[in-house]
């Protein structure tokens, strides 16, 4: 037996620690290869810091690699919470996937194995999670380009517009079983911040009153529970399903998405209101950073703008590639043939666009919410030590977030978006005083 991958004792699921993982690295390879040295001499560390997953680092005298093992649970809750390993199946599918519709976007994947939910992945050095990255006030000259470009490719090439309706309907197949992961987002997104729920928790006292009034507003109930159906029956495309911006790494050079273990077939707006909810949330958490009053305001318009390009760059070159790509069963080209008709499909395509701006803006809203009033927090607010600024902040994004879900029709630009962030940066809530 010369590698442990032939060994049918060594497939079984287990939980790896430093140790087993270097005795199951050093029989590939292809990792040994890649790592240099001797095994004994690799270091490895475990570094996972999100909410469900190991992540090793290790390296050796030539690279590095990092690894990702599934836990069979939430490892931010415990083994109270069981999670199918599965996930880690989806993520290599959707890993493989996305490096091919948006090159070089992604980690390059160096080896999988299905039995112990576990992939090893190029190390991406020296990117650092972009959420880390903009609390300390860390402009990214790449990053439009980049995401709007992972935006434009990854959905656009999956969705009816690009392809025939036998290989869309093979797609969506192959992500079904990833309904766990769905089911997650379904609960700590679009109902349990809206409700009363055991791990549901906000910064109190100050958002008591806030987090009692979202539990009792039925219009908030009718407008999230409209963007939950639109979740669940919108299979627009493949979407990576957890697009914050903990689920970027940058450097200021190159961005790459990771991560995609929440990825199923579902709403295009899911994944661009996920990456602009979270550029406003950094944008509003900003002042909370601050040492001193007006310190990051060149930073803060940095991000107003990034959130507008992140839209109109995504929307200019989506538009682009359904001119162009647009090889799909959606929109038969038959149907609309000569000037008019290539006219009115040319109105027709706004007019997609305008609904897609409505639905991003909707979610946005969502994954604002869920972030303050739901389970899992993000450090953009939790690393704002004194409680009452840090309510400040997430007062303004929950006012601003109401706002945008329940009158999202009113927001037809994305400088419309920006222009109410803004205004709500110098709101003071009641408590504030
Ligand atoms: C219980 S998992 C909580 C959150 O972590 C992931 O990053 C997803 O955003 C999920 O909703
Ligand atoms: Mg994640």
């Amino acid at each position: 037996m010369t590698s442990q991958e032939q060994d049918p004792s060594q497939r079984k699921y287990r939980i790896l620690r430093e140790t087993d993982l270097r005795d199951y690295l050093a029989g590939l390879p292809p990792i040994v290869a890649q790592l240099g040295g001797s095994p004994t001499d690799w270091s490895i560390s475990e570094v996972g810091d999100g909410n469900l997953n190991l992540v090793f680092l290790v390296k050796g005298s030539h690279g590095g690699i990092a690894v990702k093992q599934a836990l069979p649970y939430v490892r931010l809750v415990g083994e109270s919470w069981p999670l199918p390993l599965s996930r880690a199946h989806y993520e290599h599918l959707a890993l493989v996937h996305q490096a091919r519709l948006a090159p070089k976007l992604v980690p390059a994947v160096l080896h999988h194995d299905g039995p112990l939910a576990l992939t090893a992945m190029e190390l991406l050095e020296p990117h650092i999670i972009m959420r880390k990255g903009l609390i300390a006030g860390t402009r990214y000259p790449r990053f439009v380009d980049d995401i709007s470009t992972f935006l434009a490719q990854t959905l656009f090439f999956s969705s009816d517009l690009a392809l025939t309706a036998a290989e869309k309907k093979q797609g969506l197949a192959a992500f079904a079983g990833n309904h766990a992961l769905c089911k997650i987002t379904e609960d700590l997104i679009f109902t349990d911040p809206y409700r009363v729920a055991e791990q549901n928790r906000w910064t109190v006292p100050y958002l008591d009153a806030t987090a009692a009034a979202f539990r009792e507003d039925l219009d908030l109930h009718v407008a999230i529970s409209r963007l939950k159906l639109k979740f669940m029956a919108s299979p627009e495309a493949l979407i990576h399903g957890d697009l914050h911006t903990g689920s970027i790494m940058v450097t200021d050079r190159e961005s790459r998405v990771i991560d995609p273990e929440f990825a199923f077939y579902g709403p295009m707006g899911f994944d661009i209101g996920a990456v602009i909810g979270n550029l406003i949330m950094a944008y509003l958490a900003s002042t909370g950073h601050e040492r001193s009053p007006g310190e990051r305001a060149s930073f803060e318009a940095w991000m107003l703008e990034t959130i507008e390009g992140v839209w109109s760059e995504f929307s200019r070159k989506f538009l682009a590639l359904w001119r162009s790509e647009a090889k799909g069963d959606g929109y038969p080209q038959s149907l609309f043939s000569g000037e008019a008709g290539a006219a009115r499909l040319e109105a027709e395509r706004q007019a997609y666009m305008a609904r897609l701006f409505q639905d991003t803006v909707g979610f946005s809203a969502a994954k604002i919410i869920r972030r303050i009033l739901g389970l899992a927090h993000n450090i953009d607010f939790e690393w704002i030590a004194d409680e009452k600024r840090r309510a400040i902040s997430e007062a303004r994004s929950l006012k601003l977030a109401r706002t945008m879900m329940l009158e999202a029709p009113s927001f037809t630009t994305i400088g419309a978006v920006t222009k109410a962030a803004r205004e709500v940066r110098n709101w003071q809530p009641d408590f504030a005083g």
